[in-house]
């Protein structure tokens, strides 16, 4: 990769960055390719890379209808952590949770992962059972996690409130040491950066119209430029996987509701982990700009409007002031939505469907920033070898027909 010294970054920003190296290729997309990935979210862009790096199938093409990782990828508050109850929930995340562990040096691109520890709070008996029982399970999974006392957490998060007089006294937490945060954009930008040079053509601006099939199976997709010829077909659109669905005749067990997030104006360090409650109903984190990161939980309602209501917000900033009353003087600089693609267990879908050559990897809800390299790992070997990843089995279409479904409603950290 081309380097550029002090001098050349004054002339760049002299001549308004006009001949900076490209990250990635704009390409003329072809006639036609084996892979067209939908969606240029991490997700999508992580299979992308999976597809090419793992499988040696490097005649793809990611369809995005706006920038690449535009979408909740770039609005969602970062944190990491695979403290889920399930076996198949928890072995999923950790597998994602050890990518991350050695992302920077796979993509030689760094996404500023940040092993700060998460703490997810404890406020009455029932909290501290179910506390209790996901960390034994996650110790029986090999994953990380203690129950830590208040006194333990004041440790942690000095400007905490750990009083007994408070609304909700905090009365113990999770802790995972390995999880944290990490750069939302670097890790689009890593993961494209890496495709593109694996020969994967990123095509923005594009919006996909429909799926094309014939005698049952796929063979291309429409979109606002045209059609584009394919021999399977991989949609990874978040929010607006029941669209892209429908396009195919198929209806998907999703809601796709607004959740949003709010950041403050840049304060001093004061906070180096992630704190998350679900029963005051806030989660926050500092960011290296020194911004408060803080989300709230989903609208009521279902929609696609990339905003959130008022209320909402107005009950996550009363939740965040009463556990860090210090906070209550900090000033918020902007607040933004996205829009969540939540299924009824609360885990995602990772399957091949009724439609030859068409997969779906969605359903993540509040929750899948953390599992962009996993579930682009898992859902590339899907899709390549056109049945499902091990880990990835469980989160097949079917679940919903069969009723094995893995209820994570506990463990997601918004209520949803
Ligand atoms: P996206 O990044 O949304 O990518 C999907 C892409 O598909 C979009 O770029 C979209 O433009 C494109 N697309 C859609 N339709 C079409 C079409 N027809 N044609 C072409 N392209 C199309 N998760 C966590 O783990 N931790 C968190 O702290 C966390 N906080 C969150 C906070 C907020 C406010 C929000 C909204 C979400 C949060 N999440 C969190 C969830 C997380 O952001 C998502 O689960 C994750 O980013 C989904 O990634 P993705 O790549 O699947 O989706
Ligand atoms: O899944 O950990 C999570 C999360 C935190 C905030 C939003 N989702």
């Amino acid at each position: 990769m081309k380097k550029y010294s002090a001098f050349s970054l004054l002339k760049n920003a002299l001549s308004y960055h006009e001949n900076w190296q490209k990250v990635w290729r704009s390409p003329t997309p072809k006639k036609e390719y084996d892979v067209i990935v939908v969606g240029g979210g991490g997700h999508g862009l992580a299979t992308a890379y999976y597809l090419a790096k793992v499988h040696g199938i490097t005649n793809i093409a990611v369809i995005e209808k706006g920038y690449l990782g535009g979408g909740n990828t770039a609005r969602n508050t970062t944190i990491i952590r695979s403290n889920y109850l399930w076996d198949e929930a928890a072995q999923l995340y950790d597998l994602s949770l050890k990518l991350w562990e050695g992302l920077s040096q796979e993509l030689n691109y760094n996404v500023m992962f940040s092993q700060r520890g998460v703490l997810n709070l404890g406020h009455n008996l029932q909290d501290m059972r179910d506390i209790e029982r996901r960390v034994n399970a996650n110790r029986l999974n090999g994953i990380d996690g203690e129950v830590v006392s208040p006194q333990r957490i004041k440790e942690i998060a000095p400007l905490i409130n750990i009083s007994r007089d408070s609304r909700y006294p905090i009365l113990g937490a999770s802790w995972q040491p390995r999880g944290g945060t990490a750069r939302h954009d670097a890790v689009a930008w890593g993961y494209a950066r890496g495709a593109d040079a694996l020969g994967v053509d990123l095509i923005q601006q594009t919006e996909v119209t429909g799926i094309r099939r014939k005698d049952g199976a796929v063979v291309g997709v429409e979109t606002s430029n045209g059609f584009i010829g394919a021999r399977k077909v991989a949609c990874v659109t978040a929010g607006n996987s029941g669209v892209v669905a429908a396009m195919a005749g198929l209806r998907l067990p999703v809601e796709s509701r607004p959740l949003q997030a709010l950041v403050s104006e840049p304060v001093k360090p004061c906070l180096d982990t992630v704190v998350m409650s679900n029963a005051v109903h806030g989660y926050i984190s500092q960011s290296d700009k020194g911004d408060l990161v803080i989300g709230a939980g989903v609208d009521s309602y279902n929609g696609y409007g990339q905003r959130g209501s008022f209320h909402v917000v107005e009950h996550t900033i009363q939740a965040i002031c009463e556990l860090f009353p210090a906070f209550s003087r900090v000033r918020m600089n902007r607040q933004w939505g996205g829009v969540v693609d939540t299924c009824p267990d609360a885990c995602p879908i990772i399957s091949k469907t009724s439609v030859q050559g068409l997969y779906f990897n969605c359903g993540w809800g509040t929750g899948g920033f953390k599992a962009t390299p996993g579930s682009g790992y898992v859902f590339a070997d899907t899709v390549a070898n056109d049945r499902p990843h091990p880990l990835a089995a469980a989160f097949n279409l079917d679940r919903f027909n069969s009723g094995a479904l893995i209820d994570e409603h506990g463990a997601a950290g918004v209520a949803h």
